[in-house]
């Protein structure tokens, strides 16, 4: 019933509703009402009371609520199955949890990581409050090699989701970040699970760098957050919804059979790394190569120094600018 409160205060979109129109909605008493409203206020949210008037909710930024995203959000189906936690170890952990029942679409986002997870076991910086940590699960009907195309649809999604709300200068860095200014401002790690011709479920991991005021001591040279190059405090909420929006019709345009087209158009568009030198690393060794483009698979195209060509695929190498990154 708490949802359900929860869900009628945000329908009314911070006007006041009475607690004798909840009562009578929800067929339980004036007190009853009271006591959910009591337990919603403890849990976080803005609730404010007036004498006749009744209830109303205060809308911000620090409490991000499913119902409120789901009712403001344009998508079909992204997004439309929603949860909203205060604390996890990582939405990507909890996500791979509830994935086998839980429907295509469905979003987990978290307040705060404790556990947050970057490739290859890395660590993932997701401070209280400060950023936008969400989990998206997919259920789409292909076969487990294209599951790292879902890392450059997010890639894509999300450069223009942060480009459309706050101006900024974002690029791709091919596979996996997103760079402001030379810096890492957002990271994607995408997982999946499912036999060998069959996908059962994908996991697209988002982690934004939005409101960050400080960075650990490890980091602080190649991470950045929009706040510090905007100065400003963005509303996590508009990404959020900007995000999931785009990346519902990148996805939908790919999953149409228009394959990878209008994501990679975006990432070659706004690409860190395309007519640049970079460094490859791949295992132990490293060297200095060309990164000529993005094939309409998503695959990185480079020119060695001896001037062979190669295709570089998603997850086999890691890339690092000459200077930290690029
Ligand atoms: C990534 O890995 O960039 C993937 C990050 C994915 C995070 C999201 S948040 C929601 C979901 N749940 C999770 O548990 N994860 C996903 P990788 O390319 O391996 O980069 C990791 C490296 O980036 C670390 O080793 C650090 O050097 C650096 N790093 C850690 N935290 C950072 C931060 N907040 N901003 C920028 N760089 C960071």
């Amino acid at each position: 019933m708490k949802e359900k409160i929860l869900e009628a205060l945000y329908q009314k979109k911070g006007s006041y509703i009475s607690g004798e129109e909840l009562a009578e909605k929800f067929n339980v008493s004036r007190t009853a009402i009271w006591k959910q409203m009591n337990l919603l206020k403890k849990s976080g949210h803005k609730i404010e009371t007036a004498n006749k008037k009744g209830y109303r909710i205060v809308a911000s930024d620090e409490k991000l609520v499913a119902v409120e995203l789901i009712q403001r959000l344009e998508t079909k189906v992204i997004g439309q199955k929603m949860i909203c936690l205060d604390t996890i170890d990582s939405t990507n952990n909890y996500a791979k949890k509830i994935a086998q029942e839980a429907e295509d679409g469905t979003v987990v986002i978290s307040d705060e990581q404790v556990g947050g997870r970057g490739r290859l076991g890395r660590n993932w910086s997701s401070p209280k409050g400060e950023g936008i940590w969400m989990s998206i699960i997919l259920k789409p009907d292909i076969p487990p090699t294209e599951g790292s195309k879902m890392t450059q649809i997010a890639a894509a999604a999300v450069c223009q989701a942060i480009r459309a709300t706050t101006g900024l200068d974002v690029l791709i860095k091919w596979p996996n970040d997103i760079i402001l200014n030379g810096k890492k401002v957002c990271g994607i790690l995408t997982e999946m699970s499912g036999e060998l011709n069959q996908v059962e479920y994908i996991i697209v991991g988002i982690g934004v760098n939005v409101n960050i005021k400080a960075f650990p001591e490890e980091i602080l040279e190649k991470a950045t957050s929009l706040y510090l190059e905007k100065k400003q405090v963005l509303q996590r909420k508009e990404l959020i919804l900007s995000i999931l929006q785009e990346f519902e019709k990148l996805f939908e345009n790919y999953t149409a059979g228009e394959g990878l087209a209008s994501t990679i158009e975006v990432c070659r568009k706004y690409s860190a790394m395309i007519g640049k030198e970079i460094r490859l690393i791949q295992g132990n060794r490293e060297e200095s190569v060309l990164a000529l483009d993005i094939t309409e698979d998503g695959i990185l195209k480079i020119k060695r120094e001896n001037g062979q060509e190669d295709l570089i695929l998603s997850g086999e190498v890691s890339i690092r600018g000459k200077n930290g990154y690029i």
